[in-house]
């Protein structure tokens, strides 16, 4: 279903099984060197969301090739099965014709546990305007979707589950949004996991 213009959220787009398998490849790349990091922004703020990367890692406000903010490790690569999950996710949201010819070379991955959340923001650090893919495994989460100018009113509520995909293209690429509040308890039972899990794949534009 289109949210705004670009803005595609498709429920339960990942099957149990390959959930199962993203969660477990999650808990593989939050282990050291280069895993699961609290990020500090330079206002002196805290992130409650955990975040590990692939590919090229962000520190608030740009990319670097190690963990400059963390244990100095290289980052760890960014997998080719990833990129492709990411080409199916664009073609099956907005279709084929929207796949960019860059490919994926980052991943941001983000835990969200206790009262974790993420404030209203906009991703503008990757040189490239290819859609960014947002996939959630676990609890249920209030995402907030907003506009391009502000970051309050006008903005949209939507629930994302375990499983679901959203792909923001085009004018939603640039909007504010961000996570309110996380829903405990209502991961799958399944799936084994407390808290929320989010995956982006992102085109950086950088050099390789
Ligand atoms: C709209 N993550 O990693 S996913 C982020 O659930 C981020 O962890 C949230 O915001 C999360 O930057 C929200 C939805 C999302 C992700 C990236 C976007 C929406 C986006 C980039 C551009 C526009
Ligand atoms: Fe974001």
């Amino acid at each position: 279903a289109e949210a705004a213009p670009g803005a595609v959220h498709v429920p339960h787009w990942l099957d149990e099984h390959r959930q199962r398998a993203l969660l477990t490849a999650c808990r593989g790349w939050a282990r050291p060197p280069a895993g699961l990091r609290t990020v500090h922004t330079p206002g002196g703020g805290t992130m409650t969301a955990r975040q590990v990367c692939l590919g090229w890692h962000w520190y608030p406000y740009a990319y670097a090739r190690t963990v400059v903010d963390g244990d100095h490790a290289p980052v760890k690569p960014f997998p080719a099965w990833l990129g492709e999950l990411a080409r199916d996710a664009v073609a099956d949201a907005l279709g084929p014709e929207a796949v960019p010819g860059d490919p994926y070379d980052i991943a941001l991955i983000n835990f969200y546990d206790g009262d974790a959340r993420m404030g209203m923001h906009r991703d503008g650090d990757e040189r490239s305007a290819a859609p960014v893919v947002s996939l959630s495994l676990g609890d249920t989460c209030v995402f907030r979707f907003g506009n391009t100018e502000t970051r309050t009113r006008p903005y949209t509520d939507v629930e994302l589950r375990s499983g679901d995909l959203f792909v923001f293209g085009g004018p939603s690429r640039l909007a504010f949004h961000g996570v309110p509040r996380v829903l405990p308890g209502t991961a799958p039972p399944w799936l084994g996991l407390t808290g929320r899990l989010n995956i982006t794949l992102r085109v950086s534009g950088l050099a390789a």
